[in-house]
């Protein structure tokens, strides 16, 4: 951004908005009541934009920063399904379009009890950002349900996912919306929700949801791509200090999609995993995580990570307290949002991490974002550093688009194309904004220029 004006300097620690934004965020707040998760997202966005803001000032004129915290649409729907006893269960569901500036609204479908408006919300703001990031044709959009599939029966699950595409069917479709997996819900779910989307309307459309199974229009490396493009976005910015993962201890918390495939790709670029986590605790083994034997208590048989220390001699299971504790040099927050808080931090920084990189959506409190930077650790954000599974989610639309299948080799190769080109528009958005190295001012102007000058070119929309 060449000459960008000297404005205050928009460090994540005072993330002080810019005095045109201030009423901005207000009317945010006052629409949006007591949604304290997407609040914080917001304000974590528009804390930042000051350089763009000031370089573009047409971007205020034509009220951009507003319409991009309004979703273009919002639906909520009743849930109704019957469990293994007969007895009738309620649940709710959303979706949330938040913006298809820039392709089909494309998010995840997240399945936990804390999943609310504020949920949907904040991880549909961030979705809009990230997916712009990618350089490709996405536009963003998240939803989801309270349903808790935990302590489900496959066959419960199923028909709670068949009554959700009851109503989700009607506002979904490749050149219109287009879900996927998040925090419970993987392939088992997608294959629910796909095969009732396809009943219901008499069409085998596989660009209308990604994370499919390989055997039905899924693509390679989509189900490792959020976890592998996270340790590859690490490995990024070491490399920006002359560094790498290799021979550096690395703890990844969760032991969900994401933890599983970081933790394989981290000890693939040469780091020794020291531990993860589920909600109950964490695990540490000193010696190295063995994956499979997580991959097979995690995923598999869906069982407790407690399991993995009954198997491995040299482990120990920690129960209720969170993995931070550790001392680690990279660490990979994985699990869910705001799991890492100002206490962690600074527990990271005494113990002498280098490297925090968000694998999970805002998975660090911001007091603990200001205190890792102002600590002097690197930090990598979510919206870019997870990027790597919307993205291949992208690759699996092109493939379904032109009925191709590519190799694992081929797919993770554009992957690490994708995730290298990401980290290089943050890293350079950064210096121009006049703060080199900060990843969050970086990473949210040039997701911002992206979507905004798509909007500013359409037109009032
Ligand atoms: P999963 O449901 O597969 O796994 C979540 C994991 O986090 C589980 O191991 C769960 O433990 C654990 N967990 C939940 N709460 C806590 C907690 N408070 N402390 C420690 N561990 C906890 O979800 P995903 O891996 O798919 O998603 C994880 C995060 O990554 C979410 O923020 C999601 O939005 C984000 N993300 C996911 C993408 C994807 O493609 N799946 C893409 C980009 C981001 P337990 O087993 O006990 O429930
Ligand atoms: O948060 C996310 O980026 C996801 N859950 C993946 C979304 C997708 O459409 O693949």
């Amino acid at each position: 951004m060449p000459g960008a004006p000297q404005t205050e300097r928009p460090t994540s620690r005072s993330r002080k908005l810019h005095p045109r934004l201030e009423s901005v965020f207000d009317t945010v707040v006052t629409r949006n009541p007591a949604e304290r998760e997407f609040h914080e997202a917001v304000r974590g966005v528009l804390g930042t934009l000051g350089p763009v803001i000031e370089r573009q000032p047409e971007y205020l004129e034509a009220k951009l920063v507003e319409r991009i915290c309004e979703p273009e649409r919002q639906i909520i729907f009743r849930v109704p399904w019957t469990d293994d006893r007969g007895s009738v269960q309620v649940n709710r569901g959303y979706r949330v379009e938040f913006n298809g500036a820039l392709g089909p609204f494309k998010g995840g479908l997240r399945f936990h009890p804390s999943v609310s408006s504020s949920i949907v919300k904040f991880l549909g703001f961030e979705q809009v950002f990230k997916n712009a990031l990618t350089g490709l044709p996405l536009g963003g959009g998240k939803g989801g349900s309270d349903f808790d599939p935990k302590g489900r029966s496959e066959a419960e699950v199923m028909r709670f996912c068949q009554s959700f595409m009851s109503e989700l069917h009607r506002h979904i479709g490749e050149y219109t919306d287009v879900p996927a997996g998040d925090a419970g819900v993987g392939e088992r779910e997608i294959g629910f929700l796909f095969g009732q989307y396809r009943r219901i309307t008499n069409r085998y459309e596989s660009g209308t949801l990604t994370g499919k199974g390989l055997t039905w229009g899924g693509a390679q490396v989509r189900k490792e791509a959020t976890g592998y493009g996270c340790a590859y976005f690490a490995e990024e910015m070491l490399r920006t200090q002359g560094s790498s993962l290799s021979g550096r201890t690395v703890t990844v918390s969760g032991s969900g999609n994401v933890a599983i495939y970081a933790i394989e790709k981290a000890q693939q670029l040469g780091g020794t995993v020291i531990g993860c986590s589920d909600s109950k605790g964490y695990v540490h083994d000193p010696a190295g995580l063995d994956v499979e034997l997580v991959k097979q208590i995690k995923e598999v048989e869906r069982g407790p990570l407690e399991d993995y220390a009954t198997h491995r001699p040299g482990a120990s299971f920690v129960p209720g307290a969170r993995l931070w504790e550790v001392a680690t040099e990279v660490a990979l927050p994985c699990a869910t949002q705001g799991e890492l808080d100002a206490d962690d931090a600074r527990k990271l920084i005494e113990s002498g991490t280098v490297l925090v990189v968000e694998g999970a959506n805002m998975p660090c409190t911001p007091e603990a974002v200001g205190l890792l930077r102002e600590g002097g650790v690197l930090f990598g954000p979510a919206k870019a550093a997870n990027a790597g599974g919307v993205a291949t989610s992208a690759l699996e639309m092109q493939q379904n688009a032109s009925r191709d299948s590519w190799t694992f080799e081929y797919t993770e190769h554009r992957l690490v194309e994708i995730m290298r080109d990401i980290h290089r528009s943050c890293y350079e958005m950064s210096g121009e904004c006049g703060v080199p190295g900060d990843y969050v001012v970086g990473a949210n102007n040039a997701a911002f220029v992206r979507v905004a000058e798509a909007m500013l070119a359409m037109g009032v929309t």
